[in-house]
Protein backbone atom coordinates (compact mmCIF):
# COMPACT_ATOMS: atom_id res chain seq x y z
CA UNK A 1 0.00 0.00 0.00
CA UNK A 2 1.26 3.26 -0.70
CA UNK A 3 1.63 6.39 1.92
CA UNK A 4 1.76 4.06 4.72
CA UNK A 5 2.95 6.06 7.49
CA UNK A 6 6.80 5.68 8.24
CA UNK A 7 6.36 4.60 11.94
CA UNK A 8 4.59 1.08 10.76
CA UNK A 9 8.63 0.11 10.07
CA UNK A 10 10.37 1.86 12.74
CA UNK A 11 11.66 0.90 16.04
CA UNK A 12 12.03 3.53 19.07
CA UNK A 13 14.20 3.40 21.29
CA UNK A 14 13.10 4.59 24.91
CA UNK A 15 16.02 6.68 27.02
CA UNK A 16 15.71 7.44 30.85
CA UNK A 17 17.90 10.17 30.76
CA UNK A 18 18.37 10.05 34.71
CA UNK A 19 20.08 6.22 34.45
CA UNK A 20 21.84 6.98 30.60
CA UNK A 21 24.74 8.65 30.41
CA UNK A 22 26.21 11.31 32.70
CA UNK A 23 28.46 14.51 31.49
CA UNK A 24 29.15 16.36 34.52
CA UNK A 25 29.86 14.12 37.15
CA UNK A 26 26.69 14.79 39.91
CA UNK A 27 25.99 11.17 39.65
CA UNK A 28 22.70 11.73 37.44
CA UNK A 29 22.41 11.19 33.51
CA UNK A 30 21.66 14.25 31.19
CA UNK A 31 20.92 15.61 27.75
CA UNK A 32 24.85 16.27 27.10
CA UNK A 33 25.47 12.52 28.20
CA UNK A 34 23.02 11.51 25.51
CA UNK A 35 24.30 13.75 22.53
CA UNK A 36 27.89 12.13 23.05
CA UNK A 37 25.95 8.68 22.94
CA UNK A 38 24.06 8.66 20.36
CA UNK A 39 26.44 6.80 17.92
CA UNK A 40 25.61 3.67 20.00
CA UNK A 41 21.54 5.01 18.41
CA UNK A 42 22.94 4.89 15.27
CA UNK A 43 24.48 1.58 15.07
CA UNK A 44 21.96 -0.19 16.53
CA UNK A 45 19.70 1.55 13.24
CA UNK A 46 16.70 2.58 15.61
CA UNK A 47 14.76 5.58 13.90
CA UNK A 48 13.30 7.71 16.73
CA UNK A 49 14.47 8.23 20.52
CA UNK A 50 11.67 8.01 22.70
CA UNK A 51 12.79 10.48 25.88
CA UNK A 52 11.29 9.87 29.39
CA UNK A 53 10.59 13.54 31.18
CA UNK A 54 13.30 16.24 31.22
CA UNK A 55 10.91 19.43 32.16
CA UNK A 56 11.59 20.92 35.74
CA UNK A 57 10.75 18.65 38.25
CA UNK A 58 10.43 17.93 42.45
CA UNK A 59 11.66 14.77 41.28
CA UNK A 60 9.10 12.96 42.93
CA UNK A 61 8.61 10.36 40.54
CA UNK A 62 11.37 11.10 38.39
CA UNK A 63 10.37 13.44 36.43
CA UNK A 64 6.86 12.48 35.61
CA UNK A 65 5.56 15.17 37.94
CA UNK A 66 6.10 17.98 36.19
CA UNK A 67 6.45 21.55 37.51
CA UNK A 68 7.24 23.45 34.14
CA UNK A 69 5.87 22.02 30.59
CA UNK A 70 8.27 24.02 28.94
CA UNK A 71 11.44 24.38 30.18
CA UNK A 72 14.44 21.67 31.14
CA UNK A 73 15.01 20.68 34.62
CA UNK A 74 18.85 21.85 35.52
CA UNK A 75 19.80 18.36 37.05
CA UNK A 76 19.50 17.47 33.03
CA UNK A 77 20.60 20.43 31.01
CA UNK A 78 19.21 23.53 29.74
CA UNK A 79 16.80 24.29 26.72
CA UNK A 80 20.14 24.78 24.74
CA UNK A 81 21.31 21.40 25.41
CA UNK A 82 18.26 19.92 24.51
CA UNK A 83 17.93 22.07 21.19
CA UNK A 84 21.40 20.43 20.88
CA UNK A 85 20.14 17.40 21.09
CA UNK A 86 17.31 17.33 18.60
CA UNK A 87 19.48 18.90 15.80
CA UNK A 88 21.68 16.01 16.59
CA UNK A 89 19.45 13.35 16.48
CA UNK A 90 18.09 15.34 13.03
CA UNK A 91 21.19 15.50 11.38
CA UNK A 92 21.36 11.50 11.81
CA UNK A 93 18.15 10.96 10.22
CA UNK A 94 16.33 10.27 13.57
CA UNK A 95 13.03 11.61 15.17
CA UNK A 96 12.48 12.41 18.85
CA UNK A 97 9.46 11.95 20.25
CA UNK A 98 8.86 13.86 23.67
CA UNK A 99 7.08 12.04 26.79
CA UNK A 100 3.53 14.39 27.77
CA UNK A 101 2.90 13.60 31.17
CA UNK A 102 -0.87 15.43 31.25
CA UNK A 103 -3.32 13.73 33.08
CA UNK A 104 -1.84 15.39 36.25
CA UNK A 105 0.86 18.56 36.91
CA UNK A 106 2.87 18.66 39.76
CA UNK A 107 1.75 20.14 42.94
CA UNK A 108 4.33 22.52 42.53
CA UNK A 109 3.44 23.62 39.49
CA UNK A 110 2.04 27.45 39.31
CA UNK A 111 -1.51 26.07 37.76
CA UNK A 112 -1.86 24.06 40.92
CA UNK A 113 -0.37 26.66 43.14
CA UNK A 114 -2.61 29.50 42.23
CA UNK A 115 -5.89 26.20 42.35
CA UNK A 116 -4.76 25.24 45.86
CA UNK A 117 -4.51 29.21 46.83
CA UNK A 118 -7.31 30.92 45.63
CA UNK A 119 -9.50 28.13 47.40
CA UNK A 120 -13.11 27.63 46.09
CA UNK A 121 -14.67 29.97 43.18
CA UNK A 122 -10.81 30.71 42.48
CA UNK A 123 -10.91 31.19 38.37
CA UNK A 124 -7.51 28.38 38.55
CA UNK A 125 -9.76 26.10 41.47
CA UNK A 126 -11.79 24.00 38.55
CA UNK A 127 -8.27 23.31 37.06
CA UNK A 128 -7.92 20.37 39.59
CA UNK A 129 -10.44 18.11 40.88
CA UNK A 130 -11.33 19.84 44.44
CA UNK A 131 -14.09 18.31 46.02
CA UNK A 132 -15.16 18.43 49.86
CA UNK A 133 -15.07 15.72 52.62
CA UNK A 134 -17.99 12.92 52.02
CA UNK A 135 -20.95 14.38 53.47
CA UNK A 136 -21.57 13.76 57.38
CA UNK A 137 -17.76 13.14 58.04
CA UNK A 138 -15.23 15.06 60.11
CA UNK A 139 -13.01 16.81 57.07
CA UNK A 140 -9.63 15.44 57.16
CA UNK A 141 -10.49 12.60 59.00
CA UNK A 142 -9.55 8.88 58.11
CA UNK A 143 -13.08 7.96 55.66
CA UNK A 144 -13.84 11.32 55.21
CA UNK A 145 -12.12 11.04 51.70
CA UNK A 146 -14.84 12.08 48.77
CA UNK A 147 -15.10 9.05 47.80
CA UNK A 148 -13.08 5.52 48.36
CA UNK A 149 -10.51 5.11 45.58
CA UNK A 150 -6.99 4.16 45.81
CA UNK A 151 -3.58 5.63 44.63
CA UNK A 152 -1.48 4.03 42.17
CA UNK A 153 1.58 4.64 44.70
CA UNK A 154 -0.48 3.13 47.89
CA UNK A 155 -3.01 5.02 50.16
CA UNK A 156 -5.90 6.97 49.52
CA UNK A 157 -6.22 8.99 46.32
CA UNK A 158 -7.24 11.98 47.53
CA UNK A 159 -5.25 14.73 49.99
CA UNK A 160 -6.70 17.00 51.94
CA UNK A 161 -5.79 20.79 51.66
CA UNK A 162 -5.92 22.33 55.69
CA UNK A 163 -6.09 26.05 54.69
CA UNK A 164 -9.69 25.21 52.38
CA UNK A 165 -10.99 22.52 54.35
CA UNK A 166 -10.93 20.43 50.70
CA UNK A 167 -9.27 17.67 49.09
CA UNK A 168 -7.67 17.22 45.42
CA UNK A 169 -7.73 14.06 43.66
CA UNK A 170 -4.44 12.19 42.60
CA UNK A 171 -4.58 8.67 40.74
CA UNK A 172 -0.49 8.55 41.70
CA UNK A 173 1.91 10.14 44.06
CA UNK A 174 0.40 13.29 46.11
CA UNK A 175 2.73 14.94 44.75
CA UNK A 176 0.76 14.56 41.19
CA UNK A 177 -2.64 15.80 41.37
CA UNK A 178 -4.92 15.29 38.67
CA UNK A 179 -5.88 17.94 35.99
CA UNK A 180 -9.70 18.58 35.28
CA UNK A 181 -9.48 17.96 31.76
CA UNK A 182 -13.55 19.00 32.00
CA UNK A 183 -12.10 22.50 31.81
CA UNK A 184 -11.82 23.35 27.86
CA UNK A 185 -9.56 26.14 29.34
CA UNK A 186 -7.10 23.05 30.67
CA UNK A 187 -7.51 21.61 26.85
CA UNK A 188 -6.36 24.50 25.33
CA UNK A 189 -3.60 24.89 27.65
CA UNK A 190 -2.06 21.26 27.09
CA UNK A 191 -2.80 22.47 23.44
CA UNK A 192 -0.62 25.16 23.20
CA UNK A 193 2.05 23.60 25.22
CA UNK A 194 1.99 20.56 22.59
CA UNK A 195 2.43 23.19 19.53
CA UNK A 196 5.18 24.78 21.16
CA UNK A 197 7.43 21.37 21.42
CA UNK A 198 6.17 20.96 17.65
CA UNK A 199 7.12 24.06 16.55
CA UNK A 200 10.94 23.77 18.41
CA UNK A 201 10.95 20.23 16.21
CA UNK A 202 10.09 17.36 18.13
CA UNK A 203 8.52 14.86 16.24
CA UNK A 204 5.73 13.44 18.30
CA UNK A 205 4.37 12.42 21.91
CA UNK A 206 4.35 9.53 24.20
CA UNK A 207 1.54 10.41 25.90
CA UNK A 208 1.43 9.45 29.66
CA UNK A 209 -1.78 7.67 31.11
CA UNK A 210 -3.56 9.32 28.42
CA UNK A 211 -6.40 7.00 28.81
CA UNK A 212 -7.32 8.71 32.56
CA UNK A 213 -7.79 11.79 31.69
CA UNK A 214 -11.67 12.02 31.51
CA UNK A 215 -13.26 11.28 34.96
CA UNK A 216 -16.51 10.47 35.60
CA UNK A 217 -17.30 13.84 36.81
CA UNK A 218 -19.77 12.14 40.28
CA UNK A 219 -16.61 10.11 40.87
CA UNK A 220 -18.56 7.33 42.28
CA UNK A 221 -16.98 4.95 44.89
CA UNK A 222 -14.80 1.77 43.58
CA UNK A 223 -16.63 -1.32 44.29
CA UNK A 224 -14.75 -2.57 47.74
CA UNK A 225 -12.77 -5.71 47.40
CA UNK A 226 -13.27 -9.20 49.73
CA UNK A 227 -10.02 -7.76 51.42
CA UNK A 228 -11.75 -5.30 53.34
CA UNK A 229 -8.91 -2.90 52.43
CA UNK A 230 -10.37 0.50 53.32
CA UNK A 231 -9.37 2.03 49.40
CA UNK A 232 -10.84 0.57 46.17
CA UNK A 233 -9.60 0.32 42.71
CA UNK A 234 -12.08 3.79 40.69
CA UNK A 235 -10.47 2.23 37.89
CA UNK A 236 -13.82 1.46 36.18
CA UNK A 237 -14.59 5.33 36.59
CA UNK A 238 -11.57 6.85 35.17
CA UNK A 239 -10.23 4.33 32.50
CA UNK A 240 -11.17 4.72 29.19
CA UNK A 241 -13.85 7.35 30.52
CA UNK A 242 -17.24 9.02 29.42
CA UNK A 243 -15.04 11.55 26.99
CA UNK A 244 -11.83 10.13 26.03
CA UNK A 245 -12.24 9.58 22.48
CA UNK A 246 -13.45 13.09 22.36
CA UNK A 247 -10.78 14.67 24.15
CA UNK A 248 -7.88 12.62 22.04
CA UNK A 249 -9.44 13.70 18.46
CA UNK A 250 -9.80 17.29 19.41
CA UNK A 251 -6.02 17.11 20.54
CA UNK A 252 -5.18 15.53 17.48
CA UNK A 253 -7.48 18.45 15.51
CA UNK A 254 -5.72 21.06 17.53
CA UNK A 255 -2.20 19.96 17.90
CA UNK A 256 -1.41 17.29 14.93
CA UNK A 257 -3.61 17.27 12.21
CA UNK A 258 -2.00 19.70 9.38
CA UNK A 259 1.85 19.63 10.69
CA UNK A 260 3.98 19.72 7.73
CA UNK A 261 5.83 16.94 9.05
CA UNK A 262 4.13 13.71 9.98
CA UNK A 263 3.99 12.83 13.74
CA UNK A 264 4.01 9.75 15.96
CA UNK A 265 1.92 9.49 18.35
CA UNK A 266 1.68 7.06 20.81
CA UNK A 267 -0.93 6.76 24.09
CA UNK A 268 0.11 4.88 27.28
CA UNK A 269 -3.00 3.56 28.35
CA UNK A 270 -3.29 1.01 31.19
CA UNK A 271 -6.35 -1.36 31.45
CA UNK A 272 -7.25 -0.67 27.88
CA UNK A 273 -9.14 -3.86 25.90
CA UNK A 274 -8.23 -4.53 22.42
CA UNK A 275 -12.26 -2.94 21.18
CA UNK A 276 -10.95 0.20 22.42
CA UNK A 277 -7.90 0.36 21.40
CA UNK A 278 -9.03 -0.40 17.62
CA UNK A 279 -10.90 2.74 18.09
CA UNK A 280 -8.15 5.06 19.65
CA UNK A 281 -5.88 4.15 16.78
CA UNK A 282 -8.31 3.78 13.93
CA UNK A 283 -6.65 5.87 11.25
CA UNK A 284 -9.97 7.26 10.19
CA UNK A 285 -10.96 8.55 13.61
CA UNK A 286 -7.66 10.59 13.81
CA UNK A 287 -6.78 9.99 17.45
CA UNK A 288 -3.47 8.82 18.00
CA UNK A 289 -1.38 6.42 16.02
CA UNK A 290 -0.67 3.64 18.66
CA UNK A 291 -1.22 2.41 22.42
CA UNK A 292 0.62 1.06 24.94
CA UNK A 293 -1.34 -1.79 26.03
CA UNK A 294 -0.47 -3.61 29.56
CA UNK A 295 -2.66 -7.16 29.11
CA UNK A 296 0.79 -9.04 28.52
CA UNK A 297 2.77 -7.70 30.88
CA UNK A 298 -0.08 -8.24 33.71
CA UNK A 299 -0.55 -12.25 33.22
CA UNK A 300 2.30 -13.08 36.24
CA UNK A 301 0.38 -10.99 38.14
CA UNK A 302 -1.31 -12.65 41.22
CA UNK A 303 -5.17 -11.22 43.43
CA UNK A 304 -2.84 -8.93 45.15
CA UNK A 305 -1.86 -7.38 41.79
CA UNK A 306 1.59 -6.57 40.54
CA UNK A 307 3.69 -7.14 43.74
CA UNK A 308 1.90 -10.99 44.30
CA UNK A 309 4.10 -12.24 41.31
CA UNK A 310 3.00 -15.49 39.72
CA UNK A 311 4.85 -17.91 37.35
CA UNK A 312 3.85 -16.89 33.62
CA UNK A 313 2.22 -19.30 31.45
CA UNK A 314 3.20 -19.41 27.89
CA UNK A 315 -0.32 -20.26 26.48
CA UNK A 316 -1.34 -17.63 28.14
CA UNK A 317 1.19 -14.72 26.92
CA UNK A 318 0.58 -16.36 23.05
CA UNK A 319 -3.07 -15.98 23.62
CA UNK A 320 -2.75 -12.45 24.74
CA UNK A 321 -0.40 -11.20 21.99
CA UNK A 322 -1.84 -13.45 19.60
CA UNK A 323 -5.30 -11.68 20.90
CA UNK A 324 -3.90 -8.07 19.84
CA UNK A 325 -2.10 -9.28 16.94
CA UNK A 326 -5.65 -10.82 15.31
CA UNK A 327 -7.46 -7.79 17.33
CA UNK A 328 -5.64 -4.67 15.27
CA UNK A 329 -4.99 -6.70 12.21
CA UNK A 330 -7.71 -4.94 9.95
CA UNK A 331 -8.03 -1.34 11.97
CA UNK A 332 -5.25 -0.11 13.89
CA UNK A 333 -1.90 -0.32 15.03
CA UNK A 334 0.18 -2.55 17.77
CA UNK A 335 2.54 -1.04 19.80
CA UNK A 336 5.11 -4.03 20.65
CA UNK A 337 7.31 -4.07 23.96
CA UNK A 338 8.70 -6.27 26.53
CA UNK A 339 10.59 -3.30 28.93
CA UNK A 340 9.84 -0.09 29.37
CA UNK A 341 10.93 2.31 32.65
CA UNK A 342 8.32 0.64 34.73
CA UNK A 343 8.89 -3.04 34.03
CA UNK A 344 11.40 -5.45 35.40
CA UNK A 345 13.79 -6.25 32.35
CA UNK A 346 12.71 -8.95 30.22
CA UNK A 347 15.62 -11.14 30.56
CA UNK A 348 14.99 -11.81 34.19
CA UNK A 349 11.14 -12.02 33.76
CA UNK A 350 10.45 -13.86 30.56
CA UNK A 351 14.06 -15.29 29.95
CA UNK A 352 16.87 -16.71 32.37
CA UNK A 353 19.51 -14.35 33.36
CA UNK A 354 21.74 -16.92 34.45
CA UNK A 355 25.37 -16.54 32.92
CA UNK A 356 24.65 -19.76 31.06
CA UNK A 357 21.28 -18.88 29.42
CA UNK A 358 21.24 -14.92 29.56
CA UNK A 359 22.51 -13.91 26.30
CA UNK A 360 20.43 -16.92 24.30
CA UNK A 361 17.22 -16.05 25.90
CA UNK A 362 17.39 -12.68 25.43
CA UNK A 363 17.96 -12.37 21.90
CA UNK A 364 15.05 -15.64 21.73
CA UNK A 365 12.55 -12.84 23.27
CA UNK A 366 13.54 -10.05 21.08
CA UNK A 367 13.41 -12.18 17.79
CA UNK A 368 9.70 -13.39 18.95
CA UNK A 369 8.96 -9.65 19.52
CA UNK A 370 10.66 -8.01 16.84
CA UNK A 371 8.66 -10.20 14.72
CA UNK A 372 5.35 -9.65 15.50
CA UNK A 373 3.08 -7.39 13.45
CA UNK A 374 3.25 -3.24 15.03
CA UNK A 375 5.91 -1.39 15.97
CA UNK A 376 8.70 -2.80 18.23
CA UNK A 377 10.32 -0.52 21.72
CA UNK A 378 13.60 -1.36 22.60
CA UNK A 379 14.37 0.35 26.66
CA UNK A 380 17.35 1.09 27.44
CA UNK A 381 20.16 -1.60 27.81
CA UNK A 382 17.47 -4.37 27.06
CA UNK A 383 19.56 -4.43 24.20
CA UNK A 384 22.35 -5.84 26.17
CA UNK A 385 20.39 -8.19 27.89
CA UNK A 386 20.34 -6.36 30.92
CA UNK A 387 19.15 -7.81 33.89
CA UNK A 388 17.32 -7.13 37.01
CA UNK A 389 19.82 -5.83 39.92
CA UNK A 390 20.44 -7.34 43.06
CA UNK A 391 19.14 -5.13 45.45
CA UNK A 392 19.55 -6.08 49.00
CA UNK A 393 17.78 -3.81 51.84
CA UNK A 394 14.79 -1.55 50.93
CA UNK A 395 17.84 1.24 51.44
CA UNK A 396 18.69 -0.11 47.81
CA UNK A 397 15.62 0.83 46.09
CA UNK A 398 14.33 4.30 45.32
CA UNK A 399 11.40 4.07 43.51
CA UNK A 400 8.38 6.08 44.90
CA UNK A 401 6.03 3.24 44.19
CA UNK A 402 8.09 0.46 45.53
CA UNK A 403 9.18 2.66 48.87
CA UNK A 404 5.29 3.27 49.44
CA UNK A 405 4.31 -0.46 48.86
CA UNK A 406 6.85 -1.28 51.21
CA UNK A 407 5.92 0.47 53.70
CA UNK A 408 2.09 0.18 53.97
CA UNK A 409 2.66 -3.64 53.77
CA UNK A 410 4.99 -4.13 56.38
CA UNK A 411 2.80 -1.67 58.30
CA UNK A 412 -0.15 -4.18 57.81
CA UNK A 413 1.95 -6.85 58.85
CA UNK A 414 3.48 -8.70 55.85
CA UNK A 415 6.45 -10.81 56.40
CA UNK A 416 9.60 -7.64 55.39
CA UNK A 417 11.59 -10.51 54.07
CA UNK A 418 8.53 -11.54 51.03
CA UNK A 419 8.11 -7.77 50.02
CA UNK A 420 11.43 -7.30 49.37
CA UNK A 421 11.52 -10.63 47.19
CA UNK A 422 8.61 -9.27 45.53
CA UNK A 423 10.01 -5.31 45.06
CA UNK A 424 12.91 -7.61 43.66
CA UNK A 425 11.17 -9.23 40.96
CA UNK A 426 9.04 -6.53 39.71
CA UNK A 427 9.75 -3.46 41.12
CA UNK A 428 10.55 -0.91 38.71
CA UNK A 429 13.88 0.35 39.84
CA UNK A 430 15.11 -3.09 37.98
CA UNK A 431 14.87 -0.77 34.49
CA UNK A 432 16.43 2.20 36.32
CA UNK A 433 19.75 1.12 37.33
CA UNK A 434 22.44 3.04 34.96
CA UNK A 435 23.17 2.17 31.66
CA UNK A 436 26.19 -0.14 31.13
CA UNK A 437 28.40 1.05 29.07
CA UNK A 438 31.51 -0.53 30.05
CA UNK A 439 33.10 -2.65 32.28
CA UNK A 440 35.11 0.14 34.39
CA UNK A 441 34.01 1.53 38.10
CA UNK A 442 30.24 2.85 37.36
CA UNK A 443 29.96 1.11 33.83
CA UNK A 444 30.78 4.48 32.29
CA UNK A 445 27.91 6.01 33.16
CA UNK A 446 29.09 8.69 35.55
CA UNK A 447 32.85 10.00 36.88
CA UNK A 448 30.65 10.58 39.97
CA UNK A 449 28.27 8.49 42.54
CA UNK A 450 25.20 7.53 40.72
CA UNK A 451 21.62 7.75 42.25
CA UNK A 452 21.13 3.99 41.99
CA UNK A 453 23.74 1.41 42.25
CA UNK A 454 25.21 0.27 38.96
CA UNK A 455 24.30 -3.69 38.64
CA UNK A 456 27.58 -5.22 39.53
CA UNK A 457 27.16 -7.68 36.06
CA UNK A 458 28.53 -4.86 34.10
CA UNK A 459 31.98 -6.24 34.02
CA UNK A 460 30.48 -8.70 32.07
CA UNK A 461 27.14 -7.27 30.25
CA UNK A 462 28.29 -3.73 28.66
CA UNK A 463 28.05 -2.49 25.34
CA UNK A 464 32.03 -1.96 24.81
CA UNK A 465 32.35 -5.94 24.73
CA UNK A 466 29.20 -6.91 22.94
CA UNK A 467 30.16 -4.23 20.31
CA UNK A 468 33.33 -6.07 19.85
CA UNK A 469 31.67 -9.74 19.40
CA UNK A 470 29.27 -10.27 16.54
CA UNK A 471 27.21 -12.99 18.56
CA UNK A 472 26.14 -10.65 20.94
CA UNK A 473 22.87 -9.11 21.97
CA UNK A 474 23.49 -5.70 20.73
CA UNK A 475 24.64 -7.40 17.51
CA UNK A 476 21.27 -9.93 17.51
CA UNK A 477 19.22 -6.50 18.08
CA UNK A 478 20.83 -4.64 14.93
CA UNK A 479 20.38 -7.25 12.95
CA UNK A 480 16.76 -7.67 13.77
CA UNK A 481 15.98 -3.92 13.62
CA UNK A 482 17.89 -4.19 9.95
CA UNK A 483 15.01 -7.06 9.31
CA UNK A 484 12.03 -4.63 9.63
CA UNK A 485 13.79 -2.52 7.32
CA UNK A 486 14.27 -4.77 4.97
CA UNK A 487 12.11 -7.78 4.80
CA UNK A 488 8.50 -6.38 3.86
CA UNK A 489 7.17 -9.04 5.36
CA UNK A 490 8.08 -7.93 9.00
CA UNK A 491 6.63 -4.96 8.61
CA UNK A 492 3.24 -5.63 6.40
CA UNK A 493 3.10 -9.33 6.67
CA UNK A 494 -0.24 -10.89 8.14
CA UNK A 495 -0.04 -12.80 11.37
CA UNK A 496 -0.94 -16.36 12.17
CA UNK A 497 -0.13 -17.86 15.36
CA UNK A 498 0.78 -21.64 15.47
CA UNK A 499 0.49 -24.31 18.71
CA UNK A 500 -1.68 -22.12 21.35
CA UNK A 501 -1.53 -25.06 23.89
CA UNK A 502 2.03 -25.85 23.91
CA UNK A 503 2.86 -24.50 26.98
CA UNK A 504 7.19 -24.37 25.43
CA UNK A 505 7.13 -22.90 21.86
CA UNK A 506 6.66 -19.81 20.87
CA UNK A 507 5.21 -20.35 17.03
CA UNK A 508 3.76 -17.93 14.41
CA UNK A 509 3.56 -17.05 10.72
CA UNK A 510 3.69 -13.85 8.85
CA UNK A 511 2.60 -13.74 5.12
CA UNK A 512 2.99 -10.82 2.99
CA UNK A 513 -0.24 -10.48 1.31
CA UNK A 514 1.59 -8.79 -2.20
CA UNK A 515 4.71 -11.51 -2.24
CA UNK A 516 3.67 -13.91 -0.91
CA UNK A 517 6.75 -14.32 1.32
CA UNK A 518 6.16 -16.28 4.32
CA UNK A 519 7.75 -15.89 7.46
CA UNK A 520 7.95 -18.77 10.12
CA UNK A 521 9.03 -17.60 13.94
CA UNK A 522 10.01 -20.28 16.21
CA UNK A 523 11.05 -19.68 19.86
CA UNK A 524 12.06 -21.88 22.84
CA UNK A 525 10.85 -20.75 26.16
CA UNK A 526 12.36 -23.28 27.88
CA UNK A 527 15.91 -23.87 28.97
CA UNK A 528 15.90 -27.77 27.57
CA UNK A 529 15.92 -28.76 24.04
CA UNK A 530 12.14 -29.09 22.34
CA UNK A 531 11.49 -30.82 18.61
CA UNK A 532 8.50 -28.94 17.29
CA UNK A 533 6.49 -29.75 13.88
CA UNK A 534 5.91 -26.86 11.41
CA UNK A 535 2.99 -27.47 9.43
CA UNK A 536 3.05 -28.69 5.66
CA UNK A 537 5.86 -27.60 3.46
CA UNK A 538 8.14 -25.73 5.25
CA UNK A 539 11.02 -28.19 5.53
CA UNK A 540 14.03 -26.92 3.39
CA UNK A 541 12.85 -23.30 3.90
CA UNK A 542 16.14 -21.15 4.83
CA UNK A 543 17.23 -19.92 7.87
CA UNK A 544 16.66 -16.00 7.86
CA UNK A 545 18.15 -15.28 11.64
CA UNK A 546 18.59 -17.16 14.38
CA UNK A 547 20.40 -16.62 17.98
CA UNK A 548 22.66 -19.79 17.48
CA UNK A 549 24.89 -20.06 14.66
CA UNK A 550 23.20 -23.41 13.03
CA UNK A 551 21.96 -21.73 9.78
CA UNK A 552 20.63 -24.94 8.35
CA UNK A 553 17.55 -24.99 6.50
CA UNK A 554 14.34 -26.18 8.06
CA UNK A 555 13.32 -29.94 8.77
CA UNK A 556 10.14 -31.51 8.93
CA UNK A 557 10.59 -31.69 12.78
CA UNK A 558 12.89 -28.92 14.37
CA UNK A 559 14.97 -29.27 16.33
CA UNK A 560 15.59 -25.99 19.17
CA UNK A 561 17.91 -26.09 22.26
CA UNK A 562 17.32 -24.20 25.47
CA UNK A 563 15.92 -20.62 24.46
CA UNK A 564 16.89 -20.61 20.84
CA UNK A 565 14.91 -18.99 18.24
CA UNK A 566 15.36 -19.07 14.23
CA UNK A 567 13.02 -17.14 11.74
CA UNK A 568 12.93 -19.42 8.49
CA UNK A 569 11.84 -17.66 5.14
CA UNK A 570 9.61 -19.48 1.87
CA UNK A 571 8.60 -17.62 -1.01
O1 LIG B 1 2.82 4.80 34.25
C1 LIG B 1 1.50 4.41 34.31
C2 LIG B 1 1.13 3.19 35.06
O2 LIG B 1 -0.03 3.05 35.39
C3 LIG B 1 2.07 2.13 35.45
O3 LIG B 1 2.92 1.72 34.46
C4 LIG B 1 2.79 2.55 36.70
O4 LIG B 1 4.04 3.10 36.42
C5 LIG B 1 3.10 1.43 37.63
O5 LIG B 1 3.60 0.34 36.98
C6 LIG B 1 1.99 1.16 38.54
O6 LIG B 1 2.16 -0.08 39.12
C7 LIG B 1 3.14 6.08 33.83
C8 LIG B 1 4.63 6.26 33.80
O7 LIG B 1 5.18 5.42 32.83
C9 LIG B 1 5.18 6.02 35.18
O8 LIG B 1 6.57 6.06 35.22
C10 LIG B 1 4.59 7.08 36.08
O9 LIG B 1 4.96 6.82 37.42
C11 LIG B 1 3.07 7.15 35.99
O10 LIG B 1 2.58 7.08 34.66
C12 LIG B 1 2.60 8.47 36.53
O11 LIG B 1 2.98 9.52 35.69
Amino acid sequence: ADAEPWWKSAVVYQVYPRSFADSDGDGIGDLPGITSRLDHLTRLGVDVLWLSPVYPSPQDDNGYDISDYQGIDPVFGTLADFDALLAAVHERGMRLVMDLVVNHTSDEHPWFTASRGQGPGGPRRDWYWWRPARPGTVPGTPGAEPNNWRSMFGGSAWEFDEASGEYYLHLFSRKQPDLNWENPEVRAAVHTMMRWWLDRGVDGFRMDVINFISKDPRLPDGRPDQTGARFADGGPHYICGPRIHEFLAETHREVVAGRPEPLLTVGEMPGVTVEEARLFTDPARAEVDMVFQFEHVSLDAGPGGKFDPRPLRLTDLKASLGGWQQGLADTGWNSLYWNNHDQPRAVSRFGDDSPAHRARSATMLATVLHLHRGTPYVYQGEELGMANAPFGAIEDFRDIESLNHYREAVAAGEDPARVLAALRARGRDNARTPMQWDGSEHAGFTTGRPWIAVNPDHKEVNAAAQLADPDSVLHHYRRLIELRHTEPAVTHGDFTMLAPEDERVYAFVRRHPGSGTELLVLGNFTGEAVTFEPPEGWAGAETLIANVPDRSPAAAAVTLSAWEARVHRRD
